[in-house]
């Protein structure tokens, strides 16, 4: 670097806390003066000085990943959204008159923002009662933030779910028996056991060159290496993605939403040439759930096989292919077998996962060097670094409805109410998961948004269901507040707005990221820079809040003693955090970094204090022990699901007391094992001869999901917000290359302009995630958020967020 343009600069690092899954894994080094950032490189804390790292690292570097971790674009460039222009500085409050969404704000000091939101709940909770206040979307903790201010003041309402990885995490704890609050002990540290120990590659629905699970770039470049070694790398996805032209010997594009299909195929070729583990199986897997899902693949009672030549019709994999990878993947032992959340972020979902499961457990490929984790929710280091606020209140938030149906579940209740639409069905179609007889106190009236930490979630443009219906559900409230950064089209609708800091740079924090394809590590956010404006800390946030309500602050968080000493305060809390990294490792005998070298910079690469790479399930396979299911084996059936008995009973338990997270009362149309059927809205549903093309909405790489939307330095010419059309379904249409079109379904209708390509399997169509709504006065999109034309599947309240549509595209005869 230049030294000259850099005078009186100091460094430090920190970790990029971006909304893109890495959550604090790739580092930062900074250039700060006067409190303001000015400049940013990527890390050197390994290989200082060196641009090509693979030359220089030993095996042993690469099993305990000492390299650096690399940032992507977007988190070199974060640092300038900290100064964006529409950066919210001040609380604000809806300009009286002006509708909400049309954004007017006028300034408001932090006692009149806290005294009216404090003033608007105790009002609501009177005139309502305690199920009046909602979380739309879901993730209030009850450890921290809202959640734990809730606790003690005794009301409000969230919903349920995650948006990554549900049919993951439910399928984990009803076939494998494992919660994701045991999710450590099924992790791997799989980019160096897969690089070290595997003979074969295949990933479903997978880009690792961008953000997902591999941070960083780092899992894409192990990958890079393994393939220089000579192991193949097989990627299935409807896209010729970038990993799919750098990193892979093979791309197999495939039907989306039909990768169920592949999979029952690819059974039924394992069973048919004697190709499976009877050891692993006879051992693990319980054999009753085996027999009738093999009484499936062979078309015992329906009289349909599901061998390749049938799954070629569905998926549109030829069965050469099929039958062929199978083999491969049986006779290279062991094969790294990946299918990504995106796959399964979809109607029927659950059975995609638990067929991969069972897959897997045909192949024996659990809990061994170079399989993977077998259950695929990214690696978690055993090591939490959350410090309890202090006891929490008495109040357990009801857990009502899925997240994602929020808006469905204030709006349907009139139905309810009217007598159209039974609470039963209701139930149903929202994902009802809280004690059945809340219903009739349910009495949604006022909105506070909220996530984890300072995020308040953008959800008109990230729940996946039309911003049409969810408008509607806010326009019902009779106060909407959120805590907030910047003006998204959400923030918008909020009657007042509290300003809160930036993650990554204002705020101090012990960070561990909870997944990365291995990399764990524990790093410092030393929060120097100088927060704008009126800015503050979300805890703080809560704390006043919480005094307003009548909580005293100390019994809200417990390190507080008064606002004199606040700053002091907060550092003790987050000392604390570190205290529990130390105390973990020194009951392993390890010594880390003291608090002193820790706050000056050095930092924990977890992955170095192992001896060996990690591999998943070593209680059931090393040592003995039943899976946590019913039957103590994998379940290819779930004998929970299959006994309908359980239907109905509000939170679900398992036979060992522990709830099952993501079940809801009514489980709908899932069944107990993994059966083919037509997805709603997908491509088989006779809507497609209306709408007969299917949306994607895969995540963008400049941008973690709608966050950067506005960054100055990641649009234009950087990122072209385009959709994608193949070059078939284009001429048929006589769209062109850049051409203004429309997409359109029941649903919504978006405007944009058309990237024409052969990167795309034809019937498909390509937006991505996150895009910011922009309505004109007809509700017209021309921010172009695949949101506009996504949702509503209530076959089950289950299924994971609904990230594809069926939609039509045509050339835009409108002005632009
Ligand atoms: N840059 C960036 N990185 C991110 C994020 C971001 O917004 N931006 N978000 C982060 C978060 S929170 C998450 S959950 C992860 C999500 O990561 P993923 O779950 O991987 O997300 P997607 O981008 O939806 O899907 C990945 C690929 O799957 C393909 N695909 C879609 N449907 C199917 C299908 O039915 N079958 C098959 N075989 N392939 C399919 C898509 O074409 C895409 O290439 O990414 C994380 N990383
Ligand atoms: N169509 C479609 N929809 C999807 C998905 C999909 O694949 N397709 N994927 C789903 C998935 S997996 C996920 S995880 C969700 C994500 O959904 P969201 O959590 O809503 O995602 P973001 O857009 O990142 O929203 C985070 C908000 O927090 C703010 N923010 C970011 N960093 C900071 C910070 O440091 N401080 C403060 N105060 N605020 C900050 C940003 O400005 C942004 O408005 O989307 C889901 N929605
Ligand atoms: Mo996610």
């Amino acid at each position: 670097m230049d030294t000259r343009h850099h005078e009186g600069e100091t460094t430090f690092y920190t970790s990029c806390i971006g909304s893109c899954g890495s959550g604090g894994l790739c580092i930062l080094k900074a250039h700060i003066k006067d409190g303001v950032v000015t400049a940013v490189e990527p890390d050197d804390r390994y290989n200082k000085n060196i641009g090509r790292e693979d030359a220089v690292i030993s095996e042993q570097d690469l099993a305990k990943s000492r390299v650096q971790a690399r940032v992507c674009a977007k988190g070199i460039v974060a640092y300038k959204y900290m100064y964006h222009p529409d950066r919210i500085l001040y609380p604000l409050k809806r300009v009286p008159g002006t509708r909400r969404g049309e954004g007017k704000y006028t300034r408001i000091s932090w006692e009149e923002a806290l005294d009216t939101v404090a003033g608007k709940m105790k009002e609501t909770r009177e005139k309502y009662g305690p199920y009046s206040i909602i979380n739309p979307y879901f993730q209030m903790s009850g450890a921290d933030g809202l959640g734990r201010l809730l606790s003690f003041w005794g009301a409000g309402v969230d919903g349920w779910g995650m948006a990554s990885v549900d049919a993951i995490m439910l399928m984990s704890h009803i076939a494998a028996g494992s919660p994701s609050t045991e999710r450590a002990k099924h992790t791997s540290s799989s980019a160096a056991d897969m690089l070290q120990n595997s003979k074969l590659i295949v990933l479903w629905g997978h880009d690792p060159t961008m953000g997902s699970l591999g941070p960083g770039h780092q899992f894409a470049w192990y990958l890079k290496l393994a393939r220089e070694r000579g192991t193949r790398v097989i990627i299935i996805d409807p896209r010729y993605t970038v990993a799919a032209e750098v990193l892979a010997d093979q791309w197999i594009p495939i039907k989306p939403g039909t990768d169920l299909a592949m999979f029952l195929a690819m059974a039924h070729v394992l069973l048919k040439e004697d190709l499976w583990d009877k050891d692993f199986v006879n051992k693990h897997v319980d054999l009753n759930g085996l027999e009738k899902w093999k009484r499936y693949i062979f078309g015992i009672d329906d009289g349909v096989e599901k061998n390749p030549e049938w799954a070629e019709k569905k998926c549109a994999v030829p069965a050469e292919t099929i039958r062929d990878l199978t083999r491969l993947v049986a006779a290279n032992k062991p094969s790294w077998l990946w299918s990504n959340w995106g796959v399964s972020r979809k109607s029927g979902g659950e059975q995609v996962v638990q067929a991969f499961i069972a897959l897997q457990a045909l192949l024996g490929y659990w809990g061994i060097p170079g399989a993977g984790p077998a259950v695929n929710l990214g690696p978690t280091p055993d090591i939490a670094i959350h410090v309890p606020w202090g006891p929490n209140g008495s109040y357990n938030i009801p857990r009502m409805y899925r997240g994602q149906y929020w808006a469905q579940a204030v709006l349907l209740l009139d139905k309810v109410k009217s007598g159209e639409l039974s609470p039963k069905e209701y139930m149903r179609m929202v994902g009802w998961r809280a004690d059945p007889s809340l219903l009739s106190q349910f009495n949604p009236k006022m909105v506070f948004g909220t996530s984890y930490g300072p995020f308040s979630r953008n959800f008109i443009v990230s729940v996946t269901d039309s911003p049409n219906y969810q408008i509607e559900a806010l326009n019902r409230m009779e106060f909407i507040t959120l805590v907030h950064n910047t003006m998204t089209p959400t923030v918008r609708y909020a009657d007042i707005i509290l300003p809160s800091r930036d993650w990554t740079w204002e705020e101090k924090r012990v960070c561990r990221p909870d997944s990365g394809h291995g990399f764990a590590s524990i790093t410092y956010c030393p929060g120097v820079v100088k927060p704008p404006g009126e800015t503050k800390s979300w805890i703080w946030i809560y704390l006043k809040l919480a005094e307003r309500l009548g909580i005293s602050p100390r019994d809200y968080f417990s390190y507080y003693t008064s606002d004199e000493n606040w700053e002091n305060d907060y550092d003790r809390y987050v000392k604390a955090s570190y205290d529990k990294v130390i105390e973990h490792y020194k009951k392993r005998n390890i010594e880390v970094p003291s608090w002193e070298e820790f706050t000056r910079g050095k930092f924990i690469n977890c992955d170095d204090l192992e001896e060996k790479p990690i591999v998943g399930w070593e209680d059931q396979m090393a040592r003995g022990k039943p899976f946590g299911t019913e039957s103590g084996k994998i379940e290819v059936y779930s004998n929970y699901i299959g006994n309908e008995a359980n239907r109905g009973k509000g939170e679900h338990t398992d036979s060992f007391g522990r709830l099952y997270n993501l079940l809801p009362s009514d489980w709908g149309e899932v069944p107990p094992m993994p059966v083919y059927k037509t997805a709603v809205r997908g491509m088989d549903d006779p809507l497609s001869r209306q709408y007969p093309l299917m949306l994607l909405s895969p995540h963008p790489r400049y941008r973690a999901h709608s966050t950067f939307w506005d960054h100055p330095w990641l649009k234009d010419h950087i990122y072209r917000h385009r959709v994608w059309i193949s070059t078939s379904d284009a001429s048929t249409r006589n769209i062109k290359d850049d051409d203004l079109v429309q997409v359109f379904n029941d649903r919504g209708k978006v405007v944009m302009r058309a990237y024409v390509t052969s990167r795309l399997m034809p019937g498909n169509i390509v937006l991505h995630h996150g895009g910011w709504y922009t309505p004109d006065e007809s509700g017209v999109d021309f921010g172009a958020s695949p949101s506009t034309l996504l949702g509503g599947d209530f076959r089950s309240g289950t299924t994971p967020f609904k990230t594809t549509g069926l939609v039509q595209v045509e050339k835009y005869q409108g002005e632009s």
